[in-house]
């Protein structure tokens, strides 16, 4: 239902349908507009970005903008508007063409596998980019009439890159950031996306880019300090100007004091007492994940199969628990990966299961955060073995989770954002499944001296980087000087699931 009395333009009068000219000047008062492609929903977080976003001022005014989750026959002309939960959210629905166009298609079957470095998986059909284009203008032309000048814009991830052109093509002179939650790809990896060049152009349009990983950092600077010529031209090829735009790595964390509560929470314990008595005393192995070939879920279990087949003391003491619900299970690559997980969990259970003993459990569905975090503190390895990902939250809450007097070892790829962050994990080549396997094998063996000595450094950098200070960070440098932290009451934001 649309509000008839619009909250977000409270004590003001409505805005015109162009942004007054201002200077894009940011003060004390300056609200905080969030914009993702999902907007969060009225039940738990889950998937996607599924992370925390602490909001850093609780008395700060501000909103949410994204697409509703709604299709419809016509775009919609304006945002409508909701309060869920205390947080007001300004949504628009797409046409069924256009989400294909820019989800499925320009999002996620050519952007998300070719910054993952998956070319191999990615379909170049370059038509997806005028759907995707389009969406971003739809987004521009909702949000504009709802933004007052000196309004602080903090755009999320890879399905919108093009969205502070648009609205500054509408007028908008505000301070947008723009946050990647995935990779930045190498140079070459992005040229093989079609209207790169225009999509790094749109980059320029931000005032503050913010990235995983130092990694990250140095592949956006490769790229803009040698920009190569396009493959025909015919056209001079026109450098793209970043010197406006702030390029920085922001490595984005989760709240591990939270977890660390909730994993001896009563419905933390009650998960973690249901394991214990079908466990026995077999340690668990974690895998908890999306299921997306990002993830390296088949190699995971190649190199659990490694460790059975080389260790057979490991047999029977020993269980894998791999949570992993479906995600984009229209793209074909998605069904494909599931289809190829299916068989590696089906072969290690004909190789080695027991009328009495089952080698691993694999789990096709979400579970809420204490369930996570009861699973998280239970487990005595947490294998993170993505193939490449912008930083791996699963790796932040694990450790977060953790029991000091007798924590769990984090294995971890060193393709993980957060392989800059925890050093201290047992760091792996996901690609490389012996490998993977004897540092499962040193994970399970290690005493608990060595593992409280590491888990404290792990933990320390989990406090470090830290979900809030993250946001806080980001729109500090976005916007200096403009963030009170004064204030008390801190709310906790969950973007939504973008997945
Ligand atoms: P994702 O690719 O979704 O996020 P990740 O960082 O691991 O990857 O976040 C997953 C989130 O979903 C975690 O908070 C986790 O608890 C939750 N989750 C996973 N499986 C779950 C399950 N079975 N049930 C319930 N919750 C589950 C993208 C990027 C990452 C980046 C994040 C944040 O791909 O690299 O770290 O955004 O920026």
């Amino acid at each position: 239902m649309r509000d008839r009395w619009n909250p977000i333009t409270r004590n003001t009068k409505r805005q015109p349908s162009t942004i007054d000219v201002n200077k894009g000047e940011t003060s004390p008062m300056s609200r905080i507009v969030i914009v993702s492609n999902r907007t969060p929903g009225k039940g738990p977080a889950a998937g996607g970005l599924a992370v925390a976003l602490r909001k850093v001022l609780g008395e700060r005014e501000g909103f949410w903008f994204g697409w509703s989750g709604k299709l419809s026959d016509q775009p919609s002309r304006e945002a409508r508007i909701e309060d869920i939960g205390g947080l007001q959210v300004a949504q628009i629905d797409l046409t069924r063409d256009d989400h294909h166009a820019y989800y499925a298609g320009f999002s996620n079957s050519i952007l998300w596998p070719s910054f993952h470095l998956r070319l191999d998986l990615a379909t170049i059909e370059s038509h997806w980019y005028e759907g995707y284009r389009r969406v971003n203008h739809q987004f521009a032309r909702g949000l504009l009439p709802l933004l007052k000048p000196d309004d602080i814009i903090w755009v999320h991830d890879y399905h919108l890159i093009p969205l502070a052109s648009e609205l500054r093509q509408l007028g908008a002179r505000n301070r947008i950031g723009f946050y990647l939650h995935i990779p930045f790809p190498t140079s070459d990896a992005l040229y093989a996306v079609p209207h790169h060049e225009e999509l790094m152009r749109d980059l320029s349009r931000y005032d503050l880019i913010g990235l995983q990983a130092r990694r990250d950092v140095a592949a956006f600077t490769e790229f803009a300090e040698h920009q190569a010529p396009s493959t025909f031209g015919g056209h001079e090829a026109r450098a793209i100007d970043f010197s406006r735009t702030e390029v920085d790595a922001f490595p984005i964390g989760s709240d591990p004091e939270a977890f660390a509560r909730i994993a001896v929470s009563p419905a933390a314990t009650k998960m973690v007492r249901r394991m214990q008595r079908s466990l026995g005393e077999q340690r668990l192995i974690l895998g908890v994940d999306r299921l997306d070939y990002s993830k390296g879920l088949p190699q995971r279990v190649e190199a659990y199969e490694k460790l059975l087949a080389n260790n057979a003391r490991m047999r029977r003491s020993v269980h894998l628990l791999q949570v992993a619900p479906p995600s984009r299970d229209t793209i074909k690559e998605y069904q494909e990966t599931s289809d190829t997980l299916d068989a590696m969990c089906g072969r290690v259970m004909g190789h080695f299961a027991e009328p009495d003993w089952q080698p691993l459990t694999y789990v096709k569905r979400a579970y809420g955060q204490p369930s996570l975090a009861g699973l998280y503190r239970l487990a005595r390895v947490a294998l993170v073995t993505p193939l490449r990902d912008g930083m791996n939250l699963v790796a932040h809450e694990y450790v977060g989770s953790q029991n000091p007097a007798d924590p769990g070892v984090l294995v971890l790829s060193r393709f993980a954002g957060a392989a800059e962050i925890f050093p201290d994990a047992l760091l792996v080549n996901p690609f490389d499944t012996d490998e993977t396997s004897e540092a499962l094998r040193m994970a399970l063996d290690m005493p608990l001296e060595e593992r409280k000595q590491r888990w404290q450094a792990l933990m320390a950098a989990a406090r470090k980087y830290n979900v809030d200070d993250w946001a806080v960070s980001f729109l500090d440098r976005l916007a200096p000087g403009s963030l009170d932290r004064s204030s008390t009451t801190r709310d906790i934001l969950y973007l939504a699931s973008v997945a």
